[in-house]
């Protein structure tokens, strides 16, 4: 079954928030930001801006009739800046005009002036001065310092691992309607419906049921609209409800590029211990998370990273600290694999610098210590599966890992400049959200008299195709033919208190929520067709269209079932609950089961490099992934070779670099921020395992959740690369900086050189 919105996506028929036509009287946004990255604000003149033509309202922080604060785990985040600014483009003043034109041109002559104070772009130099956003934390087991003492070998170093663009091809985008009473009815860009709504209630200090959200799609997200759709959204609500006219509010791309946070950079400390034959003993690592100006949803990404600070492995003694950095960039935010991403890069860091310096093979050190079953995690949990090392096994014999690395050898023995190189990179990550709370959704289904079939959850279509996935369990559980069903755009006044789409949870969750209400409703149809045909219910089902008894068709059809249902007054909707089950988490402790189930994976990438330009192609990517029982194999697919390429550009190409002087973002458009496109893309081979069998009720349907977990497979082409590297320089040594850039590679490759 293909994604429904596949053929309206080619065709150019897909409604985004911009495309919504817009009511008479609509107002158009343009946001005055802050040209430098820290300092006092001495003054704020918006006076010009008001007198130019077609300028109804300049908007800033003390008109804001509620709060002026926007943030969600911690409150310091401001929407307008007032007396100081902390980062380039954070939003200062609104302007209100009639035309997108007006409203831009008269940005250009708001003047504010600045004390300059000194921008921190670096989070070590944040952890010197003490600025963190909130205390560090630790998760460990074992007993490391007793642990590195009885070590062969113990090996230290640093990393560190670069931001990244979402680069989502629709901005955030938003429109507000204003509604009768005060109501504002907001159409926004959100991974998060119910935050916006809240937020905007906040902002405005009005009750959160006179603010509907509603979200037909987003144009992509990646993580770039979990909370950082909702200052643009509120900022139209403000408007909306200071003219009591509709805003519209869209940001350009470079706007978006400069005034959005991204991937959060790490940098990394690290100690790993080592048995004689290579087994890991200890590990010691200190994340220093750049965690931008404010908090945003920093802090839980530093926990997904203290969730995974021992990857695919099983380490008995480990010390994994956090420090959430607080820096004068954009509040970095979430992005696919929500630091787990960075967890696994220096985990994979420091196996290959224990390879290198004990001249055990990085791929031995990797498979010895992959996770068995009955293994525990340092923070408590333990791992049930055998996927780790199935994978890795399956993997070797899918991709000839032996027959290639011979090849390989051969290759680069009589190449001189051209290198080849081969990785294998093990992912295993924890799926629900870490905040436990988070993990519930719900759903709404109305039966129509027709027997059509319309859906209301939390989930957002961000163009993973999470709506055909809920369509296509909804029409199994009616045995229905998939084109009676739809799913509504996601609604605040249908399903409220949504959770964010992200985690990689929503069609697990709001597919069960939907699930749930579809069998309240059949179990309702099946008495009615008990009395209808006189048997015992308990002997009825759905099949093709027709109520069952047993093994044989009745004449009673699905619609007319629905007819007679709705003629004897009985209810044909349901609303319905999930709440993710066995998951919680004592975070005095940092024990717990934080998670319903671990998808694993493993990959194998091979590339080749020119070690004379520096510059690689990565030629393939084969992969063999633990999804449980597919649902829909070519979402699947579209899912994996998607995160894998983003996975690659994030350690190789994807380059973002700020001014340390005046911590301004110097990638500030796509003429220097490149991401792969297909001619980068390697050939994929993917082949989907089943793996472990899931307990009923968890993951959906038996399938398990796959947005994020391929992301990280990407991290093998860096390893890949230096592998190749290492067979051009065998005296080499690295410094585990990721992105690997061509121009980091060929200095990388001449360090040292004498001649
Ligand atoms: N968002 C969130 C996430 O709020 N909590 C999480 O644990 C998470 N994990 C992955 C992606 N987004
Ligand atoms: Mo996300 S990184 O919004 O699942």
């Amino acid at each position: 079954m293909k994604h429904f919105d596949a053929k309206l996506h080619v065709k150019g028929k897909s409604v985004f928030t911009a495309d919504i036509p817009v009511p008479e009287g609509t107002l158009y946004a343009a946001v005055f930001v802050s040209p430098c990255a820290h300092g006092n604000i001495l003054e704020l003149d918006t006076a010009k801006a008001l007198a130019s033509p077609g300028v109804v309202r300049v908007v800033t922080a003390e008109q804001i009739p509620g709060e002026n604060e926007i943030g969600n785990i911690v409150m310091d985040e401001p929407l307008l800046a007032e007396n100081t600014v902390h980062f380039t483009g954070e939003p200062v003043a609104v302007v209100l005009a009639e035309t997108r034109l007006q409203a831009y041109n008269a940005v250009k002559l708001i003047s504010m002036t600045v004390q300059e104070l000194h921008p921190v772009t670096d989070p070590r130099e944040a952890a010197r001065l003490g600025d963190f956003i909130v205390p560090p934390r630790t998760f460990s087991c074992g007993d490391t310092k007793k642990a590195f003492d009885e070590c062969s070998y113990v090996v230290e170093g640093t990393a560190e691992s670069g931001g990244q663009e979402h680069l989502y091809l629709e901005t955030q985008s938003t429109l507000c309607v204003p509604q009768e009473g005060g109501a504002l009815h907001i159409t926004s860009s959100t991974q998060s419906p119910s935050y916006v709504q809240k937020i905007a209630a906040r902002v405005l200090g009005i009750p959160i049921h006179l603010i509907q959200v509603d979200v037909l799609r987003l144009g992509g997200a990646f993580g770039g609209k979990e909370d950082q759709a909702t200052p643009w959204a509120v900022m139209a609500a403000l408007g909306s409800h200071l003219t009591g006219r509709p805003v519209k509010l869209v940001l350009t791309r470079h706007e978006d590029l400069v005034n959005t946070g991204k991937r959060h950079p790490y940098s990394y400390d690290y100690k790993i211990g080592l048995d004689s034959q290579g087994k890991i003993l200890a590990w010691k690592v200190d994340y220093y998370q750049n965690s931008g100006a404010v908090s945003d949803l920093s802090t839980a990404i530093l926990e997904r990273s203290l969730f995974h600070s021992t990857g695919s492995y099983f380490i008995p003694n480990v010390v994994a600290t956090g420090y959430c950095c607080r820096t004068n960039l954009a509040p970095n935010t979430a992005f696919r694999g929500f630091g787990g991403p960075q967890a696994m890069f220096v985990m994979e860091a420091a196996i290959h610098k224990a390879a290198m310096e004990t001249g055990i093979p990085v791929e031995t050190i990797q498979r010895i210590n992959l996770l068995k079953p009955g293994n525990t995690f340092p923070y408590g949990m333990e791992y049930t599966a055998n996927e780790a090392r199935s994978s890795w096994k399956l993997a070797e014999r899918f991709a000839k890992t032996d027959q290639k690395r011979s090849a390989i050898i051969e290759f680069n023995s009589s190449s001189r400049y051209m290198k080849k190189g081969i990785s294998m990179m093990p992912v295993c990550f924890g799926i629900s959200f870490t905040t436990t709370f988070l993990n519930q959704a719900s759903a709404l289904v109305h039966v129509y008299t027709d027997g059509s079939v319309g859906i209301s959850t939390g989930a957002v279509e961000m163009g993973q195709g999470v709506n055909s996935r809920i369509r296509q369990v909804v029409s199994e559980v009616f045995s229905i033919p998939v084109e009676q069903t739809r799913v509504e755009s996601t609604n605040t006044s249908r399903t409220a208190n949504t959770s964010p789409t992200a985690a990689s949870s929503a069609a697990d969750m709001n597919g069960n929520a939907a699930l749930a209400a579809c069998r309240e409703i059949k179990g309702r149809l099946l008495k009615t067709a008990a009395a209808e045909l006189g048997c015992a219910q308990d002997k009825l089902n759905l099949r093709n269209s027709s109520v069952w008894n047993g093994t044989t068709r009745t004449d009673l059809t699905w619609n007319q079932l629905v007819t007679k249902a709705y003629m004897s007054r009985t209810d044909l909707s349901s609303h319905a609950h999930y709440a993710t089950p066995g998951i919680y988490f004592d975070k005095t402790t940092e024990k717990g089961k934080p998670f319903a189930y671990h998808v694993a994976g493993t990959a194998v990438t091979e590339v080749t490099v020119d070690c004379l330009l520096g510059t690689y192609r990565i030629d393939r990517v084969s992969i063999v992934h633990h999804g449980g029982k597919q649902l829909n194999s070519l979402l699947d697919r579209g899912q994996v070779e998607g995160a894998l390429l983003q996975g690659i550009g994030w350690v190789t190409m994807e380059q973002l670099d700020w001014n340390t002087e005046n911590g301004r973002l110097l990638a500030d458009s796509l003429a220097t921020y490149k991401v792969p496109d297909i001619n980068f893309a390697p050939d994929v081979d993917i082949v989907f395992a089943e793996g472990e069998v899931l307990p009923d009720g968890v993951g959906l349907k038996g399938s398990k959740a796959i947005g994020e977990p391929p992301f990280m497979y990407g991290i093998g082409a860096w390893f890949a690369i230096a592998s190749a590297m290492k067979s051009y320089r065998p005296d080499i040594s690295f410094d585990y900086v990721a992105p690997m850039t061509p121009e980091r590679l060929l200095m990388t490759l001449t360090a040292g050189n004498k001649s």
